[in-house]
């Protein structure tokens, strides 16, 4: 379950959330596939509750596993899956199995009703004998509370949520159902909501009943890719490592000691061992990220210690070392704008979803001339430092590490084999001087001059941005002042003059 079924040598999801699989099928064509990622994350799929303002979180309130949503029904996202398998790009699916909603009862999206009170959901069917109560939840009010506590964070509620009895061969039925569904049409795989509250070993009885890929698109036997939310940061929380025999886990640490970097609470320099010496899991257990629906909003973090779009500067950075280094499957999040107001260390509006008509349907992405998006869509993954940084890895394939150079305090570079070369400056302390890295720096590269595809694009062989002569021993002079627009420089073989 650990391998993402990349085509070639592409190795990047991006997370378009809330997007519609019509402009998502559109993306694939139009620029996942010809700028080189490997696949996209979509926001859960099936039918959930409709709640109030519509916030981004109620696709987390499952209502049934009917394909229906505001990105669209199921003939819309065969369509996606198709377009998108086509032009090189996989789809994964992000799958709440852990609950259903809260207490509350309504409509959901493709127009069952539920109740969440009686815990009725006709759409599947479950009803009370599906969920956990107290002969299985410790707690009086059936809510998590110790996070730590195995028995209660698997079989209590999470905020509310009505958790699934999924010790039940019929409740696992409608699951495996659901998964084998989304495999038939066509999916790679799957990104685990929640699996810290979840069995391991009831996830392991699902996926053995799973279908193998659809092989339309995949080679025989092949099995679904399945990535786990399991947030864990050492101490004694669940330890992630519960899943990896499950497939990979999100390394949440990954984010934490990046970000922690990244906004110089540590040296860049140190850097240099980053991985599982830094107590990270094995690199092909992990799937990393900076940025996440929820970490941009202030869950499952702490807001205002990550960094999302509302620093670009940064966040560019941060991303084009995870895009650099040579550790995990890494995801890069394409958000949409919404008004932070910070109360309290907390964003008022955390809640707000996607951009929308006045009749509450969302909007199409169509992509200006250069290359940014309308509307309030950010699409982080066309920013050029983005998008360049994904070529850089395609590039850079599996060479490693090599050339570590660093000032001793918050300038480093390295270079990937003799294929790739990074320098990033995020120096604060000192003169101006001692800010610039300026620096006479082995490449690695191969004698010519080559590109700096962060500050601009090499056009009919015209580099728009900064370029430098590398000599016949690969050394070359490294510049990247501390005031420049972007923190650092990229160049590959991909991009010689
Ligand atoms: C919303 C409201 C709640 C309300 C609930 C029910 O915000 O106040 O009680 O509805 O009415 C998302 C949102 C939630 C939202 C939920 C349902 O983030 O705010 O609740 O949808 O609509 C823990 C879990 C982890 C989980 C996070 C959020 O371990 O699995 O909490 N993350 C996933 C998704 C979320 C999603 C859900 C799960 C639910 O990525 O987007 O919730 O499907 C420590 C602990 C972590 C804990 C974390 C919480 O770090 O170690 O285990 O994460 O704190 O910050
Ligand atoms: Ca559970």
């Amino acid at each position: 379950f650990s391998n993402p079924h990349f085509i070639g040598n592409r190795s990047v999801i991006t997370h378009l959330m809330e997007w519609k699989y019509d402009d998502i099928g559109d993306e694939c064509e139009r620029f996942l596939g010809p700028y080189g990622y490997g696949g996209v994350q979509v926001s859960p799929v099936n039918e959930h509750a409709i709640m109030d303002g519509r916030p981004w979180y109620e696709r987390y309130q499952p209502v049934s596993y009917d394909i229906h949503t505001r990105s669209g029904d199921e003939q819309q996202f065969r369509r996606m899956v198709q377009r998108c398998n086509k032009a090189g790009v996989r789809i994964y699916v992000d799958i709440v199995l852990n609950h259903m909603t809260d207490g509350q009862s309504g409509l959901g999206t493709n127009g069952h009703h539920y109740d969440g009170v009686a815990m009725q959901y006709p759409g599947v069917p479950f009803g009370p004998n599906d969920f956990h109560g107290h002969e299985t939840c410790p707690t009086n009010d059936l809510e998590i509370h110790n996070y730590s506590n195995r028995i209660e964070a698997r079989n209590c509620r999470l905020v509310g949520l009505r958790d699934l009895k999924q010790q039940s061969e019929y409740v696992k039925q409608k699951q495996v159902d659901f998964l084998n569904h989304l495999i038939d049409i066509g999916v790679a795989g799957f990104r685990s909501d929640a699996s810290t509250h979840q069995w391991p070993d009831d996830l392991r009885s699902i996926y053995s009943q799973l279908h193998n890929l659809n092989n339309e698109f995949f080679t025989e036997n092949s099995h679904p890719f399945i990535y786990h939310e399991t947030i864990y940061y050492g101490g004694n929380g669940i330890n992630s490592n519960e899943y990896t025999s499950l497939g990979r886990i999100i390394e949440f640490r990954f984010y934490k000691e990046i970000t922690n970097v990244f906004r110089n609470n540590n040296q860049l320099r140190w850097l240099r061992n980053f991985g599982t010496e830094w107590g990270l899991v094995p690199s092909g257990d992990a799937l990393v990220m900076i940025d996440s629906h929820d970490l941009r909003v202030g869950h499952t973090g702490q807001l205002g210690f990550n960094i999302n779009c509302f620093e670009a500067r940064l966040l560019k950075a941060a991303t084009a070392f995870m895009l650099a280094w040579n550790y995990g499957i890494p995801r890069v999040m394409s958000s949409y704008f919404w008004d932070q107001i910070i109360r309290d260390g907390k964003d008022v509006n955390n809640w707000v979803g996607p951009p929308t008509d006045q009749h509450g349907n969302i909007l199409s992405v169509h992509p200006n001339p250069d290359m940014t998006c309308n509307h309030e869509w950010i699409c982080e993954h066309r920013w050029r430092e983005i998008y360049n940084m994904v070529k850089f890895k395609l590039i850079a394939g599996q060479e490693p590490v090599n050339n570590w150079w660093d000032n001793g305090d918050n300038q480093i570079a390295f270079s990937r084999g003799n294929r790739a070369f990074i320098a990033i400056n995020l120096q604060k302390n000192g003169n101006d001087h001692d800010k610039n890295l300026q620096k006479r720096l082995q490449t690695g590269l191969p004698p010519g001059i080559y590109c700096d595809i962060i500050s601009g694009n090499l056009i009919n062989n015209r580099c728009m941005g900064k370029s430098i002569q590398v000599d016949k021993n690969g050394l070359s002079d490294i510049y990247v002042g501390h005031d420049e627009f972007d923190a650092f420089v990229a160049y590959h073989i991909g991009a010689r003059v």
